[in-house]
């Protein structure tokens, strides 16, 4: 019987009650975001301050981006703004913008509002970041170029230049040594005010998950249930930090599955959602499973929920992320045998790439401005990189884990025959429990996703106490 009765303006609603119950304030005038954006902003000048003075220059010049035409057409992308931009303020959509950092100084922002009557143009700067900026308001793009230095020689320019206009006449663009110097920072530790901004994120995620799960228990279609989590996150599909993977049945094996159904399936089995929310560009990114009443299936959703949990505990500053990786493949060998999908010793399933072919994805990766995060395999600031374990070239975060550092903890367990059929006549085949396996076929897969924060001791789960508290 359908609770919400499918109308999606009832999921906005439910969304919208929860919003004011817990009163979230995603805007720029949330007064603890405001709180904690003074001491963001000095850590922010701190590492620039390191990055200018090791690639010898006196001011960086952070341009947040042109928007890009489609070929042959006169319509552009939705705009993606440079995430070192974004880094220094909440200003996601402001192109054809700058930062202009000098060592001592208050940072300059050469804030462009275009006088134009076509589109929509960016309004006077506002919010509790405009006290941190000396803000030079320009009506011209030419007029950018007159608040830089003028020696551009001593200059850096960080951000996409596809267009000389657009370096100002700066000649170094995205050295690597400053590059390496801000992404190792940013990967190693969020700031007080990156982690408000996150948490609020992970509301605003779970917000559409709750939708979500609600628009799938009331029957609807993959399309409409994407409809439902874009009404209760109050997100545009461009404004997502990535494309929702919203997955019926068989749909969840494929792993970054990005169709959208328009019409139900017949038979609602199961249902996976990975999908996620920003608030001033900084992302949450949070999958879920629900099965629909199978018991092998059902079961297997309750097995992968507790090794999830079971390798969340295990992260605390110090551990290496390359062991939990293999030690999720250890438990998943364990849920395989427990469940009936495969037989034999554990360490066989993983030395045969049985675990491999039913989970061929890293255990996560980090998490900030961009979904997949910068700084995974940085060994240090000067560019040594640690590679992934031979045999997992998935793995996209190899570091040993920092107090602050953001990441994802998300095991996953598929029937993808294009790797399962990779065993048939290997030493694998008969560990392989392969009816089990055609009966698992059309409930797709699972994958179980937070977001946690590193801690001393142990970890802050973003994501379940964002459910936790939207409960
Ligand atoms: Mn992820």
């Amino acid at each position: 019987m359908p609770r919400l009765g499918g109308d999606l303006n009832s999921y906005r609603r439910l969304a919208a009650g929860m919003i004011r119950a817990m009163n979230l304030d995603f805007s720029d005038k949330n007064p603890e975001l405001g709180a904690l954006y003074g001491q963001h902003i000095e850590e922010i000048c701190r590492r620039h301050d390191h990055a200018l003075e090791r690639a010898g220059a006196s001011h960086a010049v952070i341009f947040s981006g042109a928007p890009k035409y489609a070929f042959l057409d006169d319509n552009t992308y939705p705009f993606r703004a440079n995430p070192h931009f974004v880094g220094w303020a909440p200003l996601t959509r402001l192109p054809l913008s700058c930062i202009v950092y000098t060592p001592g100084d208050s940072p300059v922002l050469v804030y462009y509002q275009p006088q134009d009557y076509w589109h929509s143009v960016p309004g006077s700067p506002d919010g509790y970041w405009t006290p941190y900026f000396d803000i030079r308001i320009v009506h011209e793009f030419d007029d950018v170029a007159g608040h830089l230095p003028e020696n551009r020689e001593k200059c850096i320019l960080i951000g996409e230049v596809n267009d000389d206009g657009h370096a100002f006449g700066i000649d170094r663009i995205n050295p690597t040594t400053a590059i390496n110097i801000l992404h190792h920072a940013r990967g190693s530790s969020k700031t007080g005010y990156e982690l408000a901004c996150m948490r609020l994120a992970a509301r605003r995620a779970a917000l559409g998950h709750i939708a979500a799960a609600e628009a799938f228990d009331d029957g609807l279609p993959e399309f409409a249930i994407h409809q439902a989590f874009c009404e209760a996150t109050s997100h545009a599909e461009s404004e997502l930090p990535y494309g929702n993977i919203i997955a019926l049945n068989e749909h969840g094996a494929i792993l970054h599955y990005t169709d959208l159904e328009r019409e139900s399936p017949g038979e609602r089995r199961s249902f996976l959602i990975d999908a996620g929310a920003q608030v001033h560009g900084y992302a949450a990114d949070i999958t879920r499973t629900y099965s629909n009443g199978n018991a092998l299936f059902s079961d297997l959703v309750g097995r992968m929920e507790s090794l999830q949990q079971d390798i969340v505990n295990r992260v605390r500053a110090g551990v290496d992320y390359r062991e939990l990786h293999l030690d999720t493949h250890r438990l998943i060998a364990g849920v395989l045998i427990d469940s009936g999908l495969a037989s034999g010793e554990a360490d066989a399933l993983l030395s045969e790439g049985v675990t491999s072919a039913f989970m061929p994805h890293g255990i996560g990766h980090l998490l900030g401005i961009q979904v997949h995060d910068v700084g995974g395999f940085m060994e240090d600031e000067n560019g040594s990189t640690i590679d992934p374990p031979s045999g997992h070239p998935f793995l996209r975060l190899t570091r040993v884990l920092e107090e602050d550092m953001v990441l994802t903890i998300e095991p996953g367990l598929y029937i993808i025959d294009m790797l399962l059929d990779n065993l048939r006549g290997t030493p694998a085949e008969p560990l392989v429990n392969w009816s089990s396996v055609d009966t698992l076929r059309p409930y797709g897969g699972i994958r179980v996703e937070d977001n946690v924060r590193v801690l001393a001791d142990g970890c802050e789960n973003l994501t379940r106490d964002a459910f936790a508290e939207l409960q």
